[in-house]
This record gives C-alpha cells, sequence and structure tokens, in this order.
C-alpha cells in the first residue's frame, strides 16, 4: 500500500524558550524555574549515582535555589544561555524554512510577559519580541503553534505561592493566557496549555514551580517520598487553569483552537504474568489520567481508590468540575520517544512510579547514548490507542533521538543513527494513519541543537542543525547542516512518501 498523508499535514520542528532562547535577564525577563536547572554531566550521572537516564534536573530545594541566586558561580546554569535564539532567531528560522517547515513549535516565556509572573502590567519587550519571532515565521509561511507554559513557571510564583500548589498561580497564569491569546489573535491558531501536564509527578519544581521541600537530590525524585497531596493538588490547579484558557481562547479567537501536551508513556508487561499486566493497567491509568481530564472534562473513576487509599483531598472551587467539563481541549498533542516495561510493584492497589524513565529495560530494543529505548512500532501502537480513547485530531508535538554527534574528516556530521530514528518513526506514523489515526502534523523534538531538558546538557543533541556550542557554553555558537538536514528537507518535500536514505553530503 502507497504510503501517504493527509493533504495539508504539517511537517516541523518543536522546541522550547527554556532551552533555546538564552538572554535570561534580558529585555526585561524576570527568572523562571528554569534558570536553576543544573547540568548533570556524565561523570555526574555516575559518581551520584541517580536514577540511570531520567536524572532529577531541578532545584527541587528551596536551599539550592537560595545558594543558585546567591552563588550563581558554583553551578553551571546552560538553560540561562540557550542557544541565544533571542538574538539569532532570524538566521535559525531561515534554516527551517530552508528545510521547508510548515510549522513550528515553540513556547513563550511567561517570565518574558509578566517578569513575576502576575505583575499589574505586561512587559511590552517581551511581547513585541514574540511579534517578530511569529512575523518572521509566516514571512516564510510557517504556522506557528504555541505552548503557554513549557517547564519555566515563574521564579516568584514558585518562591511566594508555591506554583500550581496555589490558586494565585492559576489566576496569574489566566490573565497570563489572556493577554498572549489576545495579542497574537491572527497570528497564531494553534495552541497548547502546558507542556508535559504529566511532568509534575517527577518534577514538580521546573514544570509547575512547586518547591517540594525535603532533602534536594536525588531523594526528591523518587515518587514514593514524593508528597502526593500536594502534586494532585497542583495537577488539579492545572487542569483548572488549561481550561480556563481554553474556554477564553475560544471567546478570544474561535478560529484557533487549543490541545493538550501529554508525554505518552506507553508500558509493556515484564513478562505475560497477570500481575505485570495489572502493573500495565495502573500505570496507563497514571498516564491516561491527564489527558482524560483534559480531553473529556471529567476525572476518571479508577483515580478515586488511589486518593481515598493514599489520604489525597484535592480542595476543588464550586465551578471547578463545570469549568473542566466547558473547557475541553480541541486536539490531543504528545511527546513519543520510548516505550517502557513494567513489573509488578508487589501490591494489588494502584501505586503509581510517577517515573518518566523506567529501570527495567527492554531486551528486544536498542538504546539510545542515554539509554532511551528506540521503538517505532510502539508509536504507532500509541497513537492507535489514543485515537481509539479520544476520537479527536492528534498532533505530533515531539519526536526524537538525542546523540553525541562528531565531525567526521570531511568536517561533516553524518547523523545516520538520526535519519534511521527518522525514516523508522515517520514510517510507523503512516501505518498509524493509515490505520485510520487522525494525525495532521509532526514536529521533530530539537530541529536546531538545544539545552537538554533532563540534563541541561548541549552534548544531547536532537537537530538536524548543528550548534557550536558545549556543555560549558563554549565554541563559536555557528550553525551548520547536518546529512538529516538534507534527508528531512527531502521527506518533507515528498510529504512524507520518500523515506529512502539515499543522501550524499557534498562537500
Ligand atoms: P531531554 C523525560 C522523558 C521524556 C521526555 O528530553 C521529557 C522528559 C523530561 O526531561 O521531556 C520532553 O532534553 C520535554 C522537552 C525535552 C525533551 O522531552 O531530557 O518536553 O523539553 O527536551 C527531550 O533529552
Amino acid at each position: 500500500m502507497a504510503r501517504t498523508f493527509p493533504e495539508g499535514f504539517l511537517w516541523g520542528g518543536s522546541t522550547a524558550a527554556n532551552q533555546v532562547e538564552g538572554a535570561w535577564n534580558e529585555g526585561g525577563r524576570g527568572p523562571a524555574t528554569s534558570d536553576f536547572s543544573r547540568l548533570i554531566t556524565k561523570e555526574i550521572r555516575e559518581t551520584e549515582g541517580t536514577f540511570d537516564v531520567h536524572v532529577p534536573h531541578n532545584a527541587a530545594s528551596r536551599e539550592m535555589v537560595q545558594d543558585m541566586k546567591a552563588h550563581p558561580e558554583h553551578w553551571e546554569l546552560p538553560k540561562r544561555r540557550g542557544i541565544d535564539f533571542y538574538h539569532t532567531y532570524k538566521e535559525d528560522i531561515k534554516l527551517f524554512a530552508e528545510m521547508g517547515f510548515q510549522v513550528f513549535r515553540m513556547s513563550i516565556s511567561w517570565s518574558r510577559i509578566f517578569p513575576n509572573g502576575d505583575d499589574a502590567q505586561p512587559n511590552e519587550e517581551g511581547l513585541s519580541f514574540y511579534d517578530d519571532v511569529f512575523k518572521e515565521l509566516h514571512q516564510y509561511g510557517i504556522e506557528p503553534l504555541v505552548t503557554l507554559s513549557h517547564f519555566d513557571t515563574p521564579l516568584h510564583l514558585a518562591e511566594e505561592y508555591n506554583g500550581f500548589a496555589s490558586r494565585h498561580t492559576v489566576d496569574a497564569f489566566v490573565r497570563y493566557a489572556e493577554t498572549v491569546m489576545k495579542r497574537y489573535k491572527g497570528m497564531v491558531k494553534y495552541w497548547l496549555t502546558f507542556n508535559e501536564i504529566n511532568n509534575v509527578l517527577s518534577n514538580p519544581f521546573t514544570s509547575s514551580g512547586v518547591i517540594m521541600g525535603g532533602a534536594p537530590e536525588p531523594s526528591t525524585c523518587n515518587p514514593y517520598l514524593g508528597n502526593w497531596q500536594l502534586k494532585f493538588q497542583a495537577v488539579h490547579n492545572q487542569f483548572v487553569a488549561s481550561a480556563l484558557a481554553v474556554k477564553k481562547l475560544h471567546e478570544i479567537d474561535p478560529e484557533a483552537k487549543m490541545g493538550n501536551m501529554l508525554c505518552r508513556l506507553e508500558n509493556y508487561a515484564e513478562t505475560s504474568k497477570p500481575e505485570d499486566q495489572l502493573q500495565v493497567m495502573f500505570e496507563d491509568h497514571f498516564n491516561w489520567f491527564f489527558t482524560d481530564v483534559q480531553a473529556t472534562g471529567k476525572y476518571p473513576y479508577y483515580m478515586q481508590r488511589f486518593f481515598d487509599e493514599n489520604n489525597i483531598t484535592i480542595e476543588m472551587g464550586a465551578d471547578d468540575l463545570a469549568i473542566l467539563q466547558e473547557g475541553v481541549v480541541d486536539f490531543i498533542t504528545i511527546s513519543y520517544y520510548m516505550t517502557y516495561i513494567m513489573g509488578y510493584k508487589g501490591s494489588p492497589v494502584p501505586i503509581p512510579t510517577g517515573r518518566l524513565v523506567s529501570d527495567i529495560k527492554n531486551p528486544h530494543l536498542p538504546k539510545s547514548e542515554w539509554g532511551w529505548t528506540i521503538d517505532p512500532i510502539g508509536f504507532r501502537i500509541t497513537l492507535n490507542r489514543i485515537y481509539d480513547r479520544y476520537h479527536k485530531p492528534i498532533f505530533i508535538s515531539e519526536n526524537g533521538l538525542g546523540a553525541v554527534d562528531s565531525f567526521d574528516e570531511n568536517g561533516q556530521i553524518q547523523d545516520d543513527y538520526r535519519i534511521e530514528y527518522m525514516r523508522a518513526h515517520v514510517e510507523q506514523l503512516s501505518e498509524a494513519i493509515a490505520d485510520g489515526v487522525d494525525v495532521f502534523g509532526y514536529a521533530w523534538w530539537g530541529p536546531i541543537d538545544l539545552v537538554s531538558s533532563g540534563t541541561s546538557e548541549m552534548t544531547k543533541r536532537y537537530g538536524m542543525i548543528y550548534v557550536d556550542q558545549d556543555d560549558y557554553g563554549n565554541g563559536s555558537h555557528m550553525r551548520s547542516k547536518k546529512k538529516s538536514f538534507y534527508y528531512y528537507k527531502k521527506l518533507i518535500a515528498s510529504n512524507g512518501t520518500d523515506l529512502e536514505n539515499d543522501i550524499i553530503v557534498k562537500l
């Protein structure tokens, strides 16, 4: 059967303000949680014995934030410099246009618009920066798809209100969302509320501005020690904030659409034992939960038992349940990187691990240098399961491979491993579409090398465009094209039908 993608399918790439913009204290921007993410190199992972591949990437304790403020010279904080997209966006967008991008997923830095998150007036310099970025994209016919909050809650809201654990942050978010949705009406058609909303369970500080207290790393990343009450209260508040943003967007611009964003965790059972299947079901519930609420407007039945047995009481406003129903998202988006293996945790009642990377490795699958399994067929499975559950259009907001790149003797980066990852995933995407799944776009994560979210490394490169910058910010910062640049360009030009890797990089 011929591989086809729908007419008007959107091909492109995906980034986040906190990982590309840099200029953390320019243009009137206030500090955000992402400015307090330390560099975690391979050596640190090995010596500190943090979790296999998913390391705590945030300053989880108040003390650590204080120390980073008082002694920034003691810390390596790469997200503060990003890849300097704040100054290089014209050059970078030009390269995206050359690859034929039709969509560019990016995020707005909330603290560029409201430096404290809840200021009386927005910061005009921040607003006009994004005017310029959107104009630049439109000049090349690239549609922006904009995330309102991607792991960079304004620090003031984290320190003073414990982020989304407080309703104050909900009000501040809604005002911020309203401000940007009004300002960019007609310029932005597609919006997302919270990036990987389920990340609050493993990285509450970075994603939701919630400071957990207690010992910092790595124990705060251990969900068994985590404060479920606080985390699920923050989740609820984010659901309400998201639903209110959906409602506002529909009022402001009836043409525009709002999506959710879930880090999709597709789980396989470790063995065919029913207990292992049960654990997969529990894990699945703790992943679907987020999209169930955002896409159906209701709390799913299966959470009640977990809340009851763990003494979790979610404080709700009188109108909250109605708000959730009225603020259902228009489309579903996911990040898909890998699949996970789950084994029985020794309890017949739901206990989620809440972790984004499982410790059991699938012996049938290859792994990236960071231990992430590579599973293109899992992509087709997950797309079918999502569509079966929600029957809403799906946009792939992230998919990609982080790898170490090096130049060959001719000064080229022959990243066939990245091309193969892309080829195999796009092939399975086309199978899912042939299965009948409604997918309207695909955005590769990190089309230009950027600072890793999890480890703040530059060494973990996703791009088709190389950025000459190391983990410590050294380098010429020059951009150059890898072999995958030409491959993706050809793939896009053929609307996903030509997947053959027959690129010869000319000198
Ligand atoms: P990095 C964990 C597992 C899967 C996706 O991740 C994740 C995370 C959080 O680190 O996050 C998303 O840079 C996230 C992006 C991030 C990307 O995946 O750790 O939305 O911001 O860069 C890749 O390799």
